[in-house]
């Protein structure tokens, strides 16, 4: 009897562990709260960098808070593409904020932006992202773009620091300029990238902008019912069937 209660533990635990095993597939991914004030010696590894016909670097030109920001500036040659960006483990709503320092009010250069962005969802379609930019196009006011439709805001281009902030509620999204709501739109949707990028083709003129005081808070979007959530480890399973399997013995030792 007491065999049959062994074995039926055993076989009960390791086929958990086997389950347990594949659980960081299933398991619900954590909020995450991340700020950059730009002020270290390198560039946090929180960020994957782009450097296409320019670079990303630490600069003490301009700060927001501190003494540095991360400033993006153009060479010629080619397309540019200047990025800091990060992906999420999955969708998410949440607030993604940051300082951008406009170098060049009245004048076309290149685009610089901060954009949240669904992977999952394709380019064009509802749902696919929101960004708060400076269009290479137009050299007098921000705008602000829902990933179909772009506005343009009240919001005048001036030389010195603007605050771009995107806000994903639950039903829908809003972004704000220097505290004021610039534009809206209905809709239930996430992100799973946030990025703070400058680009522009080859033949517009170099520009260089700077960004400060990131923030983004994102949360993910409840599992649906029904997806498992495991939180225990494999060794933590492991242990618990080590300990069982060693006090059986015992108990079957006394009685042998
Ligand atoms: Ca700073």
């Amino acid at each position: 009897m007491l065999k049959k209660v062994l074995l039926m533990i055993i076989i009960g635990l390791l086929s958990f562990s086997t389950f347990s095993i594949l659980a960081p597939l299933v398991m619900a991914p954590e909020t995450t709260l991340f700020s950059d004030n730009f002020e270290a010696a390198t560039i946090d590894p929180f960020w994957t960098v782009t450097q296409d016909y320019g670079t990303v670097t630490l600069s003490s030109d301009q700060a927001h808070s501190g003494f540095q920001s991360v400033k993006m500036s153009s060479i010629g040659g080619g397309q540019r593409g200047m990025t800091l960006s990060h992906t999420f483990q999955a969708v998410g709503k949440g607030i993604a904020s940051v300082w951008l320092y406009d170098t060049t009010p009245r004048t076309n250069t290149l685009y610089a932006a901060l954009d949240v962005i669904n992977t999952d969802v394709p380019w064009g379609t509802p749902g696919f992202g929101t960004w708060v930019i400076v269009q290479d196009w137009d050299p007098d006011y921000y705008h602000a773009h829902d990933g179909i439709t772009d506005y343009t805001t009240i919001i005048l281009r001036t030389l010195g620091w603007h605050e771009f902030k995107i806000v994903y509620n639950p039903g829908n999204v809003e972004m704000f300029i220097d505290g004021t709501l610039v534009n809206s739109y209905v809709g239930d949707y996430g992100f799973n990238l946030v990025q703070l990028q400058v680009f522009g083709p080859e033949w517009r003129p170099n520009a260089t902008f700077y960004f400060d005081d990131f923030f983004v808070q994102w949360v993910p979007i409840a599992p649906p019912v029904g997806v498992p959530e495991l939180n225990m480890s494999l060794p933590t399973i492991t242990s618990i069937a080590t300990v069982i399997y060693i006090a059986i013995r015992k108990r079957q030792n006394k009685k042998e």
